[in-house]
């Protein structure tokens, strides 16, 4: 046979392979597990406001602050335990949020700007 029906064959038999072996890892407890899966947050910063103004992340999920304005913002916690330090316009600052709690945030630039981040 042609070399390439004979490739397109293997492929086949690979892929069946691999759906056979992701549905025994994940078919029962797929569920739960996307559940746990540490996921991606974005919080924008834009017209001197941080939206949303409360975010809700699991511990273990990562945060990140988009600055859309045209100057630098901080995101710092009150209680200091995290601080991005300048976020230069249209810069990004990821932060990891391991700890439980409520942390109530700032921009240590214009004090005015006031956000929560909610760990659970
Ligand atoms: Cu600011």
């Amino acid at each position: 046979m042609p070399a390439i029906l004979g490739e397109r064959r293997k492929l086949r038999r690979l892929g069946g392979m691999v759906l056979l072996l992701s549905m025994a890892l994940f078919g029962s407890g797929g569920a739960a597990l996307a559940d746990r899966a540490p996921a991606l947050h974005v919080i924008t910063i834009e017209a001197m406001r941080y939206t949303p103004q409360t975010l809700e992340v699991k511990a273990g999920d990562t945060v990140v602050w988009e600055n859309k304005d045209a100057f630098p913002h901080t995101a710092t916690a009150e209680n200091r335990s995290f601080d991005s330090g300048e976020i230069a316009a249209d810069g990004t600052w990821k932060f990891k949020a391991a700890r439980k709690g409520v942390f109530n945030y700032v921009c240590t630039l214009h004090p005015t700007m006031k956000a929560t981040l909610v760990v659970k």
